[in-house]
């Protein structure tokens, strides 16, 4: 069925998503003369979950972030970042990255025609990530420290040299990521009770809490949600209230222990009637799994936090609660792989696929 407004049949141009900053110009700083960088992202898939719902009691949406162009909810800050950089005259962009703010930059910065760097800690990225970063063109440096130490050099390079850092210190990240919240309202009619979502850096739960706060004001919505972010055990600074020297999680995304966006969360948690907690490795991987063969989404287990969160807290009964699923399953192949048994090949005969199969 053709969803009213639409043609059916076929795809409507009329329709035709052009990206977020087309779609929320009047809330983004952006004017006539910036150049749009632009890869249409956004328009993610805000989904039921009648599985979690059903365990939870509550009412549960997932806001799929996997299905941006470079598979994470990065892209919504570096269609900003870039075309911001771009209207700047800029000719070069620079960032460290746990893996998926590093794909993003590579394929924004090729598409304007930027050089781009990216510093990345040794050992601790995703291998799509990588393999994403590199096929884009990116210059990529793997350093031999984590995220907090790779970030801390980007910032010092960038005082010495004429390059834009497009790590979500850079304002322009942030006014594009907060384009979600306002999706989100605009599909639910209003904005929902809860909002869960993993914290690393901090600037998405940063971001959204404005998007929110925005939306209300212009009349978008008539509530705010509360905002609960949601940590690593390992690499929960914010939870335990001070910087943690070497953070560690099988959550590779959101292994920070010195967050650039701290206030910004406390902001959101605590000016939202929210919080930040902490979800162990076992719980997010339990998530993890649940959302690929209860609810058929395959995120990373970054993402996973979130709804680890909601699984170990839970939601008042009958509330309306919007999990974010920041980045792609497809990112992290080692850790799928890790949370199944892979099978052996078996003979091409119909017996032994048969007795394979165990029928
Ligand atoms: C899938 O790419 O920090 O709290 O360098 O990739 O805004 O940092 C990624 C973070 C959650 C946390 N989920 O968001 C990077 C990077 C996924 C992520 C986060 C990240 P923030």
């Amino acid at each position: 069925m053709a969803r009213d407004g639409m043609a059916p049949g076929r795809l409507d141009a009329a329709t035709h998503w052009p990206g977020i900053i087309e779609v929320y110009r009047d809330f983004l700083p952006v004017g006539p003369s910036t150049p749009v960088v632009s890869l249409c992202e956004g328009a993610t898939p805000l989904i039921e979950a009648p599985r979690l719902s059903e365990r939870v009691g509550a009412e549960v949406y997932l806001k799929v972030e996997g299905a941006n162009p470079t598979g994470s909810f990065k892209d919504r800050g570096m269609t900003m970042a870039i075309s911001k950089a771009c209207e700047r005259g800029a000719k070069a962009v620079i960032c460290a990255s746990t893996g998926n703010t590093s794909a993003s930059a590579a394929a924004y910065a090729a598409r304007a025609g930027l050089s781009c760097a990216v510093l990345i800690p040794e050992g601790y990225i995703a291998l799509g990530k990588l393999a994403q970063a590199l096929i884009y063109g990116a210059k990529v440096l793997q350093v031999r420290a984590n995220f907090d130490g790779a970030l801390a050099i980007v910032r010092e390079l960038a005082e010495k040299a004429p390059v834009t850092v497009v790590n979500s210190i850079n304002p322009d990240r942030l006014e594009g990521q907060k384009s979600s919240s306002f999706e989100i309202v605009d599909v639910l009619g209003d904005a929902p009770d809860y909002c869960f979502i993993p914290v690393g850096n901090a600037g998405n739960i940063t971001a959204y809490w404005r998007g929110f706060q925005e939306y209300e004001k212009a009349g978008r919505s008539t509530k705010l949600p509360a905002m609960m972010g949601f940590q690593a055990a390992g690499a929960a600074p914010i939870v335990v209230g001070h910087p943690v020297k070497s953070p560690d999680t099988v959550a590779t995304a959101i292994r920070i222990g010195n967050p650039a966006s701290w206030k910004g969360a406390l902001d959101a948690a605590e000016g939202s009637g929210g919080s930040v907690r902490s979800v162990t490795d076992a719980q997010i991987l339990d998530a993890y799994r649940f959302l690929a063969a209860q609810e058929s989404v395959f995120c990373e287990p970054a993402s996973a936090a979130s709804v680890a969160g909601l699984l170990a807290y839970g939601a008042p009964a009958g509330s309306r609660v919007v999990c974010i699923l920041t980045g792609n399953g497809l990112k992290d192949p080692d850790g799928a792989i890790s949370q199944v048994s892979v099978p052996d090949a078996v003979d091409a005969t119909l017996d032994d696929v048969l007795a394979g199969l165990d029928w």
